[in-house]
């Protein structure tokens, strides 16, 4: 034993007594857990309290990123990685006769996000902390995370995510730190002392706002950024009723689990401004600790808003400079443009967010006011140079509703999209007249993902071999994996790298044994879609070829062993992707049991997809399914994170799936399908017939005909929904359209598959090329084009 191991034995043996007074091999998992944290907490406390120290010092520009989810996955095992103890506490924890992994799984996930937008927050967090960059989070601390997901009967039942139950051993409440929001009430403008009008409020419903704060622990850095998440409380010493108690509790109870339609309800406008107003007025009164001048704030402080959830920063921080500080509106908003900027996550007409005027005004009546006022400068300036149809297309107020994106894009001094076709679509399609009126705030910054969590933790294996490989360089340069394939690969690494990828396929399939009671084979191939569930994404194109492939199986025709792999939440109010959940799993079923063609082809739906689960599934793909029709996955990350692990993706060309195609080469990829601009000319032109793909194809005629004939048991309601989404509806998503050209480059990769050291040097080529994607170069893009900071320590 080394003395660090043996020190460590001693401390974890002491904290756990001291906590718990027992033993610490007699304790249980849990406690185990707990006592852990503690001891890993006390690690980074005092370089948590230098860099908040260093920060008042007030010296360095600081980031505050908005977002109303954050998905930061388990926190223990990261932490251990990112302070370099990992290996050290894995070996005492053994020497002790415990189990490492164990203990780490006996963490409750913080589910505080429903995907993509909220693991991108964390991820941004993880590569700040790590690569030197002063960045926050700021977001809500919601009693109940994402709902858990189970399946009876094959059909999504959600159950309440009471994360909370548990002491959540990261965050500190931070008391003296909380502020009043205020909600409702009237305003009335009356004569100041100076003669100008001032906003006095009367009648609000006050809250409580108390921010919980979390460590982000830096990869080897000394710096712990801070992610404050914010609870509402009644305000001590004011009188109130059991009702208005739990409408105030109400604010940070749940989070909103649904990602796919704008669910226009004043809870979730109450959510949005009491986080919102609660982060902006830490940050003013944080400011003025050290400095006078609110003209200079942009200086110190960048706000970044996560989508248009926290849009409202925009009119809140104008409240504050002109209501409590008296700046002048010039001032103001000058201040206020360049101090936010302003990231859009969605392509979807559908998903953007709007809120019906009446309700916003007796919700938030200043800010409304403040908003109106934004609306009408807008319309007298840039009506006379840019027209008033232009205008009336762009300003935030409009049919009665206020448009959240453009009272973003207005208010913001950079807005980007997170992939280069995104950008693209975003500027010279969704928000076109924007661009028109202010051309030089749109940018590109093309998503990325902590490879440190998806490699290092989720794949030490691979880790160890990218170690050796790169003499350690890709943990802080990932782009050092390039190395990886310059030169024509060693047998041996190729060989190693086939070893690595079974382990893993080898450890998924006993997971999968013990959650499901399914026997898959490692040796076939693993071909993996994990994502939210969404008609977009199309789970639905997958199933399709999968049915496809099990009538040829039937036929007699031989395929490529496969086992196909699901790992999906359905909003709970989105009948349709629960239909399809169904369809899948009673698919499996069929499939599985079907003892004529056993081993050859596999389903399997893994219940509650969530980043630890992804953690087990991201390094087991052979094959990553990225699917969506062209044109609406603003970025995708799983596609990052699979490719990271030495998946081949299978693509449409959507998203950053284009980026990932020109980074490994067409040859290391597979892609299909129509493209974006074919998509568009098609609903423009009206010209695509569904119905008449399907009759073209004897094939899809027979599959489409098992979701309805009783071929699969138990899903006439599903089947036939589905059935008449495609023909009746004539697909939406053009799923028929891409369905020979999916089920074609399905093959192309079956047959490299067959020749395994042709698939390791394609899955190679994927490692190689991923380190682009690494958070660390995205931050480091977002800081010199948006934010005006540089990393102290950039990755190379
Ligand atoms: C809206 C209204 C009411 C309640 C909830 C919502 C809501 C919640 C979550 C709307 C949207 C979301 C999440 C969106 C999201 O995750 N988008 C994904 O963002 C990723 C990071 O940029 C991209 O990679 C994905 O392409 C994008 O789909």
């Amino acid at each position: 034993m080394t003395n660090e191991v043996k020190a460590f034995t001693v401390d974890f043996t002491a904290v756990a007594l001291q906590l718990f007074a027992a033993p610490v091999e007699t304790l249980s998992v849990k406690q185990q857990y707990r006592a852990l944290a503690a001891l890993v907490r006390r690690d980074y406390a005092v370089a948590w309290a230098r860099t908040k120290a260093a920060e008042d010092r007030g010296g360095r520009k600081q980031v505050y990123y908005f977002s109303i989810e954050f998905l930061p996955g388990r926190l223990l095992a990261s932490n251990l990685l990112n302070l370099g103890i990992k290996t050290t506490v894995d070996s005492g924890l053994h020497e002790l006769g415990l189990d490492p992994a164990a203990i780490y799984a006996a963490e409750p996930e913080p589910a505080l996000g429903n995907g993509g937008l909220g693991r991108l927050g964390s991820a941004f967090l993880d590569a700040m902390a790590s690569t030197g960059m002063a960045g926050h989070g700021n977001g809500i601390r919601y009693q109940y995370g994402l709902f858990k997901q189970r399946f009876v009967d094959g059909y999504q039942v959600e159950l309440p995510d009471d994360w909370l139950r548990e002491p959540n051993v990261w965050e500190t409440r931070q008391d003296d730190r909380a502020v009043i929001v205020k909600f409702g009430g009237e305003v009335t403008m009356r004569p100041g002392p100076t003669g100008r009008l001032v906003a006095h409020y009367t009648n609000t419903e006050d809250v409580l706002a108390v921010p919980y704060d979390t460590g982000i622990v830096g990869y080897r850095t000394d710096m712990v950024n801070t992610m404050r998440l914010w609870a509402a409380e009644p305000v001590p010493g004011a009188a109130f009723s059991l009702t208005e108690k739990e409408r105030i509790a109400a604010i940070t109870q749940v989070l909103y689990p649904d990602d796919s339609q704008e669910s226009g309800r004043e809870l979730r406008l109450r959510q949005e401004y009491f986080f919102v107003a609660a982060g902006v007025a830490s940050i003013v009164r944080h400011y003025l600790r050290d400095h006078r001048d609110l003209l200079r704030l942009p200086a110190f402080v960048a706000i970044h808003i996560n989508d248009t959830y926290p849009a409202m920063a925009i009119p809140e921080l104008m409240r504050l400079l002109l209501d409590d500080y008296g700046l002048t509106w010039d001032q103001a908003w000058g201040v206020v443009v360049a101090t936010m900027s302003y990231t859009n996550h969605t392509l979807l007409a559908e998903a953007l967010e709007s809120w019906d005027w009446g309700l916003f005004n007796r919700t938030l009546p200043r800010i409304a006011q403040l908003i109106a006022e934004i609306d009408r400068r807008f319309r007298a300036q840039y009506d006379p140079r840019f027209g008033q149809l232009l205008v009336d297309r762009t300003a935030p107020l409009a049919d009665g509703r206020v448009r959240m994106a453009y009272l973003a894009a207005l208010g913001s001094h950079r807005v980007n999209g997170v992939s280069e076709l995104h950008s693209t679509i975003l500027r010279e399609s969704l928000l076109r007249d924007m661009a028109t009126i202010f051309p030089d705030r749109f940018v590109n910054e093309t998503n990325g993902i902590t490879l440190r969590r998806w490699v290092m933790l989720a794949d030490p294996g691979l880790a160890a071999l990218l170690d050796r490989e790169t003499d350690r360089r890709w943990r802080r340069s990932p782009r050092a994996l390039m190395s990886l394939a310059r030169q024509p690969a060693a047998t041996s690494l190729l060989t190693s790298l086939g070893a690595v990828k079974l382990a893993n396929k080898t450890a998924l399939a006993e997971y999968i044994h013990q959650e499901t009671g399914l026997v898959v084979d490692p040796q076939a191939q693993f071909d993996v879609q994990i994502k939210r569930l969404h008609a977009y994404k199309r789970q639905l194109l997958h199933l399709l070829g999968i049915l496809a492939d099990y009538l040829m199986l039937k036929d007699g025709q031989r395929v490529l062993p496969r086992v196909h792999i699901f790992g999906a939440k359905a909003a709970p109010s989105y009948s349709y992707a629960k239909a399809i959940i169904k369809v899948i799993n009673a698919a499996a079923d069929l499939i599985n049991g079907d003892s004529g063609i056993a081993g050859q082809l596999q389903v399997v739906f893994l219940p509650n997809y969530n980043v630890a689960l992804a953690e087990r599934i991201v390094p087991a793909a052979d094959v990553s399914e990225q699917i969506s029709l062209a044109g609406k996955e603003a970025s995708g990350t799983s596609n990052m994170k699979m490719m990271a692990n030495g998946a081949v993706t299978l693509a449409t060309l959507d998203g950053a799936n284009l980026e990932i195609r020109d980074a490994v080469g067409a040859a290391n990829i597979a892609t299909f399908g129509l493209t974006a601009e074919q998509v568009i000319a098609h609903q423009e032109a009206h010209d695509y017939q569904a119905a008449a793909v399907a009759a073209s194809d004897p094939l899809l005629q027979r599959v489409l005909a098992m979701l309805t004939d009783g071929t699969i048991p138990g899903i006439s309601l599903e089947g036939r929904v589905i059935v008449d989404s495609l023909l009746a509806e004539n697909d939406e998503y053009f799923v028929l359209a891409d369905f020979a050209a999916y089920q074609a480059a399905k093959k192309l990769l079956a047959e490299r598959y067959a020749d395994p050291s042709t698939w390791q040097r394609m899955s190679l080529a994927n490692i190689a090329a991923s380190g682009r994607f690494a958070a660390d170069y995205t931050v480091a893009g977002y800081g010199q084009e948006i934010w005006g900071i540089r990393p102290q320590r950039p990755a190379e």
